[in-house]
């Protein structure tokens, strides 16, 4: 018998608008897998609050990070897309895996040690610390397969991997040992002014990110204005030319185009003609994207009705799991 794959992955609505990080280096790749895989994407609200954020600004950003996988093409009808607090059963796990979680195992989390050192330790939350142990819950609450994310978070998912198979061992068999899919260097994006740090969505300055929901004339002008160098060839070379070889990454992502082949095509060309590519490029992926979110964002009923019906697939999956869990720890089932 020939069965689908599972899939999971999800995004923290830690902003207004997805950045073309986010676009090219797991928008685009999820849409393209939605195809093959039975797959599960959420909007990680749990995982926002573990920074302090605006409670009226989440509930936005959290409609607006579900808007925009939709515009960008994830299928609600397809893929199951929900909302992580809409299921309760994340917090449950997360907390049933906790305790078979290691303290040292737990401090080892490179993106746990940079958080807590950047906030101070008066700042540094308890939930920031076990913010894995939670990502390991979503994952295997779906006896996922496959989980592609950046490689930020191949440490949470080797984590989680562990977490499976020391409950597995501990418990028998309960939980799928999930796989890591890690993004390639091409699918990788950087700040347009920074062009060796990572594009991000809590850049401190904004003027090298490109915005999904940015008015287009804006992110025309951010391209235009990208960092390059005076050297004037079109050439990859991600370590002596790394702006160059970031807007042939966001070409070549958006095109098809090898960086071969954008080399050829801007050979004795300046910058100024390879920046209006990039920048019609962008524009025309954009722009569609863009307007699709704002049009699915003027009605958030429907939107919201959506996310319900998707929470109530993920729900049924996710309690099955949960029940075997509750059984085989020993927890008394309520007569
Ligand atoms: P934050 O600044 O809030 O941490 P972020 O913009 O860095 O956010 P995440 O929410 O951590 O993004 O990541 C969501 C997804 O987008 C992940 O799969 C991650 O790998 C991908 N991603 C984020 N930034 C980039 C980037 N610059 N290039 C490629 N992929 C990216
Ligand atoms: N920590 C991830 C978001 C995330 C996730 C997940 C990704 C939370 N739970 C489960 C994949 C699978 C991030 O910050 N990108």
């Amino acid at each position: 018998m020939v069965t689908t794959e599972r899939l999971y992955s999800g995004m923290q609505p830690s902003a207004d608008s997805l950045q073309a990080g986010n676009y090219i280096g797991a928008l685009l790749p999820w849409r393209r897998m939605q195809a093959e895989y039975d797959a599960f994407f959420s909007v990680v609200d749990l995982h926002a609050i573990t920074v302090p954020q605006d409670p009226a600004e989440l509930r936005e950003k959290t409609r607006r990070t579900a808007a925009q996988y939709i515009a960008a093409g994830i299928e609600p009808s397809k893929s199951t897309l929900y909302v992580q607090s809409h299921v309760k059963a994340h917090t449950e796990l997360a907390w049933i895996l906790s305790t078979i979680t290691g303290f040292g195992e737990a401090g080892r989390m490179t993106q746990f040690k940079d958080k807590s050192q950047r906030f101070g330790e008066s700042a540094t939350s308890v939930g920031l610390f076990t913010y894995p142990v939670l990502m390991a819950a979503d994952i295997l609450l779906y006896q996922t397969d496959v989980v592609p994310v950046g490689d930020d978070q191949k440490q949470h998912v080797e984590l989680t991997r562990d977490l499976a198979e020391r409950f597995n061992a501990r418990f028998g068999k309960t939980f799928v040992v999930p796989k890591p899919v890690i993004a390639a260097e091409a699918a990788r994006i950087y700040d347009l002014q920074n062009p060796t740090s990572k594009m991000s969505k809590s850049a401190e300055s904004h003027a090298g990110v490109l915005w999904l929901l940015d008015d287009v004339s804006v992110t025309a002008k951010k391209i235009m204005r990208a960092v390059t160098d005076s050297d004037g060839v079109v050439r990859y070379d991600r370590e002596a030319k790394p702006g160059v070889a970031n807007l042939m990454t966001i070409y070549g992502a958006l095109t098809g185009s090898t960086h071969a082949a954008i080399e050829d095509e801007f050979a004795g060309r300046g910058y100024g003609d390879f920046k209006k590519a990039v920048r019609d490029a962008v524009v025309a992926e954009f722009e569609p994207v863009r307007a699709k979110a704002l049009e699915l964002l003027d009605d958030p009923a429907e939107l919201d009705r959506v996310l319900a019906v998707n929470a109530g697939k993920a729900e049924e999956v996710a309690e099955r799991t949960l029940t075997d869990v509750r059984d085989r720890i020993g927890l008394l089932r309520r007569g």
